[in-house]
């Protein structure tokens, strides 16, 4: 049995199943994904679904938080939201209670999941949902967190436990001592890529197309 984190889908579902063919996937695998598996791309709901109904583990992504904050509160509804909500279809209650399960992290002996990253001067425990889903770069506080004048965030991170993390099509690829970024921009017309956490491997596949332009 091998572990699989795989990095932001947004919809990008035919990547994905390339994705996991490419990394020999086998059923009993662990496949954690690392938040974003919605919008911008053409496949959310079968992404979705393939996540859910193959009981895999997956983290809040900015784009999941966001979805789930505009189902309680009409003022954060934007057309990506009814558009999405419209394609949920027939099993739409039963995406919704399970997109409401999703954990803003994971935790395990030698890793931690998280999306954007860690907020600095905070344990895991004390992450805030819309901070550790969306910071790439920390100045001081959360107002502006995508600064080219700052640092990354995982510069402040001294922890030993590798943190995988994604959120940052426009960085890529990161490797680092003890963090590993993997949004590498497949709906940009990137690549989808995962690690292979035992063999400590980085997997990759082309984007199909770009289906979004910055
Ligand atoms: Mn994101």
């Amino acid at each position: 049995m091998k572990t699989l984190i795989i990095g932001d889908i947004h919809g990008c579902y035919e990547e994905l199943q390339l994705l996991l063919k490419k990394a020999s996937y086998e059923e009993g695998d662990r496949l954690i994904f690392l938040g974003d598996l919605i919008n911008k791309g053409p496949f959310s709901v079968e992404t979705l679904n393939f996540v859910r109904k193959g009981k895999h583990e997956c983290i809040l992504g900015n784009h999941e938080l966001g979805f789930l904050k505009a189902l309680e509160d009409e003022q954060w509804r934007r057309p990506r939201f009814y558009e999405l909500l419209e394609k949920l279809g027939q099993e739409r209650e039963e995406i919704i209670t399970w997109l409401k399960t999703l954990p803003l992290y994971i935790e395990e002996e030698n890793f931690i999941c998280i999306h954007g990253g860690l907020e600095p001067g905070l344990d895991l425990h004390q992450q805030r949902a819309e901070v550790a889903t969306r910071i790439r770069t920390w100045g001081g506080n959360s107002l502006d967190m995508d600064n080219e004048n700052d640092p990354p965030w995982f510069d402040f991170y001294q922890g030993k436990k590798m943190v995988f993390f994604g959120h940052w099509a426009l960085k890529g690829y990161v490797k680092r001592a003890n963090c590993i970024g993997l949004d590498t921009g497949c709906v940009w017309g990137g690549k989808l890529s995962a690690y292979h956490v035992e063999e400590d491997k980085l997997i990759q596949v082309n984007a199909l197309k770009q289906y979004k332009v910055p």
